[in-house]
């Protein structure tokens, strides 16, 4: 057995370990400090950190390299010699120097998988629920924690959903379960989870400059399912997701559960019109349970197809843990969804301005392109490798004209003069300033009563902005400032 081997538990004596932390964003920084109250010799490398993070490194007395150059990288970690690598999910796997490290033996984890290790730091161990897809990933994550805790579970959202999970597993409230959501770039490197339940929401084409293909996309999402214990989750409309628990290893334990917007069949949950009904986690496979109701929802949630499945999928990972009707119904009457999906900013003149900034792949931004009639399409900004033709090409007809933003503007330019010829389309220059600003006032001279000015942009925000936040806040603001 390996030292690695032994260092299983937070108890372990993590004194005698060397490890290299690689990036220094908000996973990097968890690491490091995680590590160093643990006591491990740690060395923090990255190509560039901000000023604040690295001061307090070194209060903490954390050692540091923040360099580009792979030579100085290279030496000053060959010096160290670790027994382990912890990178940063934002590493490309192309990456030189985890090559390298690859290429001599040295075992590369991610956070997720040092908090596997770490995860009885109370003495007990929490149970884990994973959750990933290309779409929809945060909203189940955050649908099932809602659950759990009208359950009275001790239960938490974390991971790629913007809060580190070593912060969480180190967290005085000692959660039960840790509800995980996890990228495809955390799972690419992630190897020794077992969760309670885990789901791949649905598949389509995303992140394709980082993994370098579909296949190799769909495969590293797939992993979420090996040596899930109690129930693996998929989706009955989208067969990909079921190939892949047909492919994944160690689950012949786990109860196969699918969801569907459809009527369910046995082990499945579903809709009966707008009843969601269960007929998985029930003794007799004849029988249909009452879950919840459409009613239950809040007025200002826009109801889609979209919005049924995550809500079917999220009460599948709750049956599995234990959630009872009454809790899953009590849980969406008092759910709201976060900022930037399908948001209703305001109406005016019959005229609806819709933020679904959110919308960064055009699986996303189908979705909310099919829940409108007559759009006025702001669409554009990073590609990420991602062929946007199929979208342009499905959606002419509903699109009345398109308003397009970001840096790969071309083969968006394109697919409107080959495949919807008939649609208006309207630049905003790059170097504008105030793009949102811009955006907002073509937008007002096109719309008519009837239509819905959307911002679904099928692409990632940061060539132009900080991220779809700023990207859809902006938005917002201009909206409320020449419109209302
Ligand atoms: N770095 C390098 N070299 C590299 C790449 C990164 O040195 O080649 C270093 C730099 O110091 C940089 C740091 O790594 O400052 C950034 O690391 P990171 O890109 O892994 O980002 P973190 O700040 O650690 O945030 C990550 C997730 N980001 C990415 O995967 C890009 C966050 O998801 C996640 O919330 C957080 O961990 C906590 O788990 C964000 C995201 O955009 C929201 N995710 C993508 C998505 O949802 O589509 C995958």
């Amino acid at each position: 057995m390996s030292k690695l081997d032994d260092l299983n538990s937070w108890h372990s004596n993590w004194s005698e370990l060397r490890a290299v932390v690689y990036g220094l964003g908000v996973t990097g920084f968890s690491v490091a400090d995680t590590l160093n109250e643990l006591g491990t010799k740690v060395l923090v490398v990255a190509d560039k950190a901000e000023d604040g993070i690295v001061d307090i490194l070194d209060v903490l007395g954390v050692e540091y390299l923040i360099s580009e150059s792979p030579e100085a990288v290279s030496t000053r970690v060959s010096v160290f010699s670790p027994e382990v690598v912890i990178t940063s999910p934002g590493v490309r796997p192309d990456n030189g120097f985890l090559l390298q490290l690859q290429a001599s033996d040295i075992d590369v984890w991610t956070d997720i998988d040092l908090a596997w290790r770490l995860r009885d730091k109370s003495g007990r161990a929490s149970e884990w629920i994973c959750i990933t897809g290309t779409n929809g990933k945060t909203t189940v994550t955050q649908l099932v924690e809602k659950m759990l805790l009208t359950a009275g579970v001790r239960a938490v959202a974390c991971g790629n959903i913007g809060v580190p999970i070593l912060d969480v597993i180190r967290d005085p409230a000692d959660f039960e379960v840790l509800v995980v959501e996890l990228s495809s770039f955390q799972l690419h490197y992630t190897n020794s989870i077992e969760p309670l339940a885990s789901v791949v929401l649905n598949l389509a084409e995303d992140h394709l400059d980082w993994h370098g293909s579909m296949k190799e996309y769909s495969r590293t999402k797939g992993k979420i399912y090996n040596n899930t214990r109690v129930c693996c989750v998929y989706n009955v409309g989208d067969k990909s997701t079921s190939e892949l628990l047909n492919e994944s290893n160690n689950t012949e334990s786990a109860q196969a559960v699918g969801f569907t917007v459809n009527t369910p069949a046995p082990n499945e949950i579903g809709w009966v019109e707008d009843i969601l009904v269960d007929r998985a986690f029930v003794d007799d496979p004849s029988v249909a349970l009452e879950l919840a109701s459409l009613a239950d929802l809040s007025d200002t949630i826009v109801v889609s197809p979209h919005l049924m499945a995550n809500i079917a999928a999220a009460s599948a990972l709750a049956r599995a843990a234990g959630v009872q009707p009454s809790e899953i119904s009590l849980a969406l009457k008092e759910f709201k969804l976060d900022a930037h999906r399908i948001e209703l900013v305001l109406v005016k003149d019959g005229i609806s301005w819709v933020d679904d900034s959110k919308a960064t792949n055009p699986h996303a931004a189908a979705a909310a392109l099919s829940s409108f009639d007559s759009v006025i399409w702001i669409v554009g900004g990073l590609l990420k490798g991602v062929d946007i033709s199929d979208l342009v090409s499905r959606y002419s007809a509903k699109v009345k004209a398109a308003i397009v933003i970001g840096l790969h503007r071309e083969p968006v330019l394109e697919a409107f003069a080959s495949l919807s010829p008939n649609t208006k389309v309207f630049e905003i220059p790059s170097e504008s300033s105030e793009i949102m600003q811009d955006v907002v006032v073509v937008a007002k001279s096109l719309a008519s009563s009837g239509d819905t000015v959307l911002l679904a942009p099928a692409a990632a925000s940061m060539d132009q902005f900080k991220d779809y936040a700023q990207r859809g806040e902006l938005f917002a603001e201009a909206v409320k400032r020449e419109v209302s």
